[in-house]
């Protein structure tokens, strides 16, 4: 027999309104949301890095001006993220530590390197592209706080979507040289692209419950599907190959018919042994570490702040 406070929640959802903080809610939904919310605050936060690594070497001092701002708006997503987990009862301090000490997951796609200028291409119109299709149906997530986070963090990665695009764009109207680098690039995240969005529907153990509780409106392969329609089309105007030699549009299914993912490049990825795991993880602990300074004047001027305010 439900309680009256699980029917309201039951109704809440079926009837398409919005969980709020201080609703009651199941412990089982509280923790899937902190769960993926923190996970997607990480994936900001680190998603800073392989970018980062660009921002002294881009070309121009307009591609620089850019770029800093770009990696800025994923510090600012990451930030609204951590808040967001935060309503649930879950402390910064907490989400930082399982971060930092290796146990908490983030985004699979950020461990791998940005050697070239091409890069910061890809990642915008294939990373970002791929946060977009997987994002814009958060917006209308269950619950409040990461559903609102989400609509300002849409509209930013569409834009971070188009400059990934014009980058390639540009390098492939370029010399064969900057062609050649453009393909590599596109060679080299396409297939983790297509990974971002989490194993087979018949290998997600989330999937169906979080569908239920309308955190996720559709599943993972739902989603891959999506992403592939809106990168063949965008392919062609770019004039880059995408590296699967299987993928077809099937006229019957009006689906794409694609090569097999490596799953288990992904779950090595997700056990910490892709490229750049170690590299990551230690680069946000040094962060963290030469940041104490400012985190401790920072609460030192909010003790006086309120010592004077205070009569
Ligand atoms: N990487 O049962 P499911 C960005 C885990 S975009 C690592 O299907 P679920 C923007 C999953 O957590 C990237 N782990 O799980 C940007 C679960 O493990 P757990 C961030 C993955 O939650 C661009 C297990 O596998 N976006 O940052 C991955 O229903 C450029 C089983 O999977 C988000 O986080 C993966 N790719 O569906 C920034 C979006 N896939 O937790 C900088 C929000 C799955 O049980 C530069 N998240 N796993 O231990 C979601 O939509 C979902 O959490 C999914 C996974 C779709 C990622």
């Amino acid at each position: 027999e439900p309680s009256d406070e699980e029917r309201l929640f039951d109704e809440l959802i079926a009837n398409e309104q919005r969980i709020e903080p201080r609703d009651w809610m199941p412990d089982a939904y509280r923790r899937t949301l902190v769960r993926q919310i923190s996970q997607h605050a990480h994936s900001e936060i680190i998603g800073m890095q392989p970018e980062g690594n660009w921002i002294t070497r881009a070309p121009s001092l307009k591609r620089k001006a850019i770029l800093m701002a770009k990696v800025q708006d994923e510090a600012g997503h990451g930030l609204y993220l951590y808040s967001a987990a935060q309503t649930l009862g879950t402390t910064r301090e907490e989400m930082m530590d399982q971060l930092l000490s290796g146990k908490a997951k983030y985004s699979s796609i950020f461990n791998y390197p940005t050697p070239t200028w091409a890069d910061m291409g890809a990642i915008g119109w294939l990373v970002d592209g791929a946060a977009i299709c997987n994002q814009v149906p958060l917006c209308r997530a269950s619950y409040g706080p990461y559903g609102r986070a989400m609509v300002r963090i849409c509209k930013e990665e569409s834009f971070h979507q188009r400059q990934g695009f014009e980058i390639l764009l540009t390098l492939m109207q370029g010399t064969d040289e900057q062609r050649a680098m453009a393909q590599d690039a596109v060679d080299r995240w396409y297939w983790p692209s297509l990974a971002m969005f989490g194993p087979p529907d018949d290998q997600s153990p989330n999937s169906a419950q979080s569908m239920q509780w309308k955190i996720k409106r559709f599943s993972n392969d739902e989603l891959r599907q999506r992403f592939v329609s809106m990168l063949v089309p965008q392919a062609e105007i770019l004039g880059v190959t995408l590296p699967d030699p299987e993928l077809r549009y099937d006229e019957e299914t009006g689906r794409y018919e694609m090569g097999e993912i490596d799953w288990d490049e992904f779950f090595e990825v997700l056990r910490g042994n892709g490229p750049c795991n170690a590299e990551r993880i230690e680069r946000r602990r040094t962060a963290h570490e030469e940041g104490a300074w400012v985190r401790e004047a920072a609460a030192e001027y909010a003790r006086k702040q309120r010592s004077t305010l205070v009569p």
